[in-house]
């Protein structure tokens, strides 16, 4: 970094922090991880110079001739993983790719289904402070008392409202999904079953979870920088449905995929970040590795196990178990303030997020669950047993959480056990 030693010395300064903090503390929130040396180079390289409105092949500037391969290259690559017809792979973020989405296949106006905030969320998902929420009529179901989706409820609301997508997948819910029945349902309604599969993306490229587009799904949208460990953008993955049988379906402008492209670009955003572009295709050749399997089954051998430790020390989870990556701490019982968790955990360099409980009587801002998750440091190479010492640092943290002495002696701790698994590239 000497460059950026020589020009900007207050940014260097915060670069030089954050590595510390993330080499010596330990990365706990589900969603993050570390993008590969690899996927790093590509994003800070000259394609961070190049404009590319357009598409590969069907571009509004010359000199695409490099562009044209890397697009294609992220395109091939993800429809290969994910058994797409079509990606689009330009979002620039989840949160875009989720309105191109409803904009491609809703009016304003149009209903979503989609699940209640406090029982998995997502705020793209239409929380009632977003932009979507004023564009679009978001109906919301619920989990029943065991965690796990009211497909009951699901079928009642998309009879009564008629919605022009149901929606599936969240950020906080540690289960395997019954992707028939959502489909069952979307069929009965005439409805788009659109799924948001950005937490689990992995496990289904690792053939460890099942791909809602093998079962009938028609959307699917996934960011690229959770456990893909690529950039921080998003695809948009889809079917062709046949709605002209004289046309090939790509000709077709009432096409799925088709629409999905022109709410992107011209409709909502226009230059895409071919920088990102080329590390989305990098990330994605990683993905199709021996190594990326074996890092998913690992990662699911370790949330297990902390889904087994943490129950064995009187700790309440969510649905009580996991299936994926995750697991929620549901401190709603205890009587105690425990919004404090999450703040203990930062303490002693243990990052982790807040999350909602189903049905929640607290604020988002003061929720009552804590959610944890151990992508990165599979990444950095933590098992299982390894995984049995990160429980006890997170019992012994909230057990102290107004003992400031005892945090300090185990933040040290903390840093030692961090430091014995590098942060890949640092
Ligand atoms: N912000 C992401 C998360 O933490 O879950 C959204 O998926």
């Amino acid at each position: 970094m000497k460059n950026i030693q020589n020009v900007d010395q207050d940014i260097y300064a915060a670069i030089l922090a954050e590595q510390k903090r993330q080499s010596e503390g330990m990365e706990l929130i589900a969603s993050e991880n570390y993008q590969s040396p690899a996927v790093l180079e590509a994003q800070s390289s000259v394609f961070a110079n190049k404009y590319s409105e357009g598409f590969p092949g069907r571009r509004y500037y010359g000199g695409q001739e490099n562009t044209d391969i890397i697009e294609q290259l992220a395109i091939d690559r993800a429809k290969k993983i994910f058994h797409a017809d079509h990606a689009n792979v330009q979002a620039l973020s989840g949160a875009a790719a989720n309105l191109c989405v409803y904009s491609a296949l809703m009016n304003p106006g149009d209903t979503i289904l989609w699940m209640d905030l406090t029982h998995g969320w997502h705020l793209t998902h239409g929380a009632p402070v977003t932009f979507f929420s004023k564009v679009f009529n978001f109906i919301r179901y619920k989990t029943t008392l065991d965690g796990k989706v009211d497909f009951d409820q699901v079928r009642k609301l998309a009879i009564e409202h008629k919605p022009k997508i149901i929606l599936a997948w969240f950020s906080a819910y540690p289960r395997e999904l019954d992707y028939e029945k959502f489909v069952e349902i979307a069929n009965e309604v005439w409805a788009i079953a659109f799924a948001d599969v950005s937490h689990i993306w992995w496990f289904i490229a690792a053939w460890l979870l099942k791909n809602p587009l093998d079962y009938g799904f028609h959307v699917m949208m996934t960011t690229t920088h959770k456990s893909l460990r690529g950039p921080r953008g998003a695809l948009i993955l889809s079917k062709w449905i046949v709605s002209n049988p004289l046309k090939k379906p790509e000709d077709t402008i009432e096409n799925i995929p088709t629409r999905i492209d022109r709410a992107v670009f011209p409709g909502m955003q226009w230059w895409p970040h071919m920088n990102t572009i080329a590390a989305i295709a990098v990330a994605l050749k990683e993905a199709q590795t021996p190594e990326f399997k074996a890092y998913a089954q690992q990662a699911l051998k370790n949330a297990q196990t902390l889904a087994t430790e943490l129950t064995a020390r009187g700790y309440k989870l969510v649905t009580g178990w996991t299936d994926n990556h995750m697991v929620i701490i549901d401190f709603s019982w205890t009587q105690l303030d425990w919004s404090v968790a999450e703040k203990t955990l930062d303490k002693i360099w243990i990052s982790t997020s807040k999350s909602t409980i189903p049905d929640d009587p607290n604020p988002p801002f003061r929720p009552s669950g804590l959610r944890i998750g151990l992508p990165a440091m599979t990444t950095r190479g933590v098992k299982e047993e390894d995984t049995k010492k990160i429980v006890e640092f997170i019992d012994q943290a909230l057990k102290n959480k107004d003992n400031e002495k005892n945090l300090a002696e185990l933040k040290n701790k903390v840093r030692e056990f961090s430091l014995s698994f590098p942060v890949p590239g640092l």
